[in-house]
Parts: structure tokens; sequence; C-alpha cells
């Protein structure tokens, strides 16, 4: 068995499939304060904005599809000898596509640390179900109770599944990071607890992340060229 290896994306592994990253100049949040539909505050503030915001990326999805980057780590889980997890900051739900049919060689796993688009949360009972058509204010939950929000990750919120990813990250022997900014913690912590395990660290991205000091090795280049030759 070869080493684990832990992946981290981000929204710049989605962007050549259509999908408008966060901090570019064109980014989702232009027309929209960070704080204002990114917040557990924001929602409370104005659900109808948030629901909105929320309803119209969900429905992008629908012109989106995976692209090679996303295949081609869909092909490695398909080809390596060893364990794989793919832990993606991202909440579209092109790496649940791309892998879609793929039999993985050893363990995989996928998380979607900032929640699923099309996934919804119950606010009374924090139960969750798929979800891919709107959400409004006056939306029942099919749990019986009020009200629906989207099960993603808030400023302020905790990310899913920690503890497996910080388990994984201590065990792993190469982590490579995809596509992220390195803006936002914890994920942006990750490439320390990796080398804090020993691990060799890769850095593939368009441009020098916040943090492209801490990798061992870094390639700068559109996801869809790097990520194939990288990984195959
Ligand atoms: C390409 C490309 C191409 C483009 N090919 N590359 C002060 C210090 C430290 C931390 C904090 C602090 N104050 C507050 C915090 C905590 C806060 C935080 O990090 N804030 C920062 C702004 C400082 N974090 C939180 O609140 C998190 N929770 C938390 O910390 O809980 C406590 C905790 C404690 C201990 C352990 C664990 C937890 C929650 C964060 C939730 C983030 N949610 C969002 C929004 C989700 C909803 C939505 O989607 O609308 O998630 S924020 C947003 O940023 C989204 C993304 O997943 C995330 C990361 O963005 P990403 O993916 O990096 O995108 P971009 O746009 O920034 O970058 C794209 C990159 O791609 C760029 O580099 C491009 O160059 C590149 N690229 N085209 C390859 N073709």
């Amino acid at each position: 068995m070869r080493p684990s290896i832990v992946i981290l994306t981000g929204a710049g592994i989605s962007a050549e499939s259509g999908v408008p990253t966060f901090r570019a100049s064109d980014g989702l949040w232009c027309g929209h304060r960070v704080e204002a539909v990114a917040t557990p505050e924001g929602f409370e503030a104005n659900p109808v904005l948030v629901h909105d915001f929320y309803n119209q990326r969900r429905a992008q999805l629908k012109d989106v599809a995976p692209n090679a980057a996303h295949h081609a780590l869909a092909r490695l889980s398909a080809s390596y000898d060893g364990d794989v997890l793919l832990v993606t900051q991202n909440v579209d739900d092109l790496h649940d596509r791309a892998h879609r049919g793929v039999t993985p060689k050893n363990g995989f796993g996928l998380i979607h640390m900032h929640g699923e688009l099309l996934r919804a949360r119950c606010v009374e009972t924090g139960k969750i179900c798929d979800w891919t058509g709107d959400i409004h204010i006056d939306t029942p939950s099919p749990f019986g109770s009020l009200g629906l929000r989207p099960d993603i990750v808030w400023f302020g919120e905790m990310p899913f599944q920690m503890e497996r990813i910080y388990d994984a990250l201590s065990g792993c022997g190469l982590f490579i990071s995809i596509g992220t900014s390195g803006n936002v913690y914890p994920a942006a912590g990750f490439v320390q607890e990796a080398t804090r395990a020993g691990a060799h660290t890769v850095e593939l991205n368009l441009e020098p992340s916040q943090g492209h000091s801490l990798f061992k090795e870094c390639l700068y280049g559109p996801a869809t060229a790097l990520v194939p030759a990288y990984v195959e």
C-alpha cells in the first residue's frame, strides 16, 4: 500500500466548469456583502435575500459539468494503491458527479466541509435532506417542523467532519491543495497539519495562495491542465 493522500479543493477547481470563484473581481459576492449572505446573522436579518442568493446558485448547477480536473481526481481514486480523502470547500456537486460510477481501488472518502447546495437543513431539528429546488421562507421542512435553511457552513459556524479530516491529515504522506486562495480557516491551516505529519505538500493553483510559502512544492496554472498532469 502506498502512503495515504489528502486532497483539499477550492473554488478554483470548478472555475473552468463555469462556477465563479469567491474572491475574483467578478466573484460571487459582488453586489452582496459577505456578512449579508454568508453568516447566520445575515440569514436572520434577511432570509429572503439569502434564500434568493442560494436558490440562484443551486439553479446554476444545472448548467455546469465536471471538468478534466474533477475527472482526473476520480481516476486517481480508481487507480491509486492507497487511501485517498478528498476534502472540498466547494458547495457544488461536481466532485460527486465526477466520481459517480467510479470504483475506488482502496479507501476513498469525499467530504464537503462547507456543506452542499443540494442539501437543506431543518432549522428546528438540524435534520438534513436532499434538495434540488428553491427554498423560500415559508417552505415547510419535510421533517414536520417549520423552516429550512441551505446546508451550508457560514462564517462563524463549525465546518463539517473536522475530526475525520484532522485524523486523515495526521497520517497522510501527501497533501495536495488545489484551487484555493488560502484565505479561509480552518482549511487554510491544513498544510501545517500535514507538514507536522511529515507529508509532502503540494499547491496547484492559478497563482500563489496566501499560504504558498508553507508548501514544499508549488505549480501554477489552470486546474484542468495541472491536475491531470500531476496525478496521472
Ligand atoms: C484557479 C483557477 C483555475 C481560479 N485553476 N486555480 C481571523 C483569523 C483566522 C480565522 C478567522 C479570523 N476571523 C474569523 C475566522 C474564522 C473564519 C475565517 O477563516 N475567516 C477568514 C475570512 C479570516 N472561518 C470560519 O468562520 C469557519 N469556521 C470556523 O472557523 O469555525 C471554528 C473552528 C475552529 C477550529 C477548528 C475548526 C473550526 C467557517 C468558514 C466557512 C466558509 N464558508 C464559505 C462560504 C460558504 C457559503 C457559500 O458558498 O456561499 O466557503 S466562505 C468561501 O470561502 C467559501 C469557500 O469554500 C471558501 C474558500 O474559498 P476558496 O475556495 O479558496 O475560493 P477563492 O475564490 O478565495 O479562491 C479561488 C482560488 O482559485 C484563487 O486562488 C484563484 O487563483 C484560483 N483559481 N481559477 C486553478 N482555473
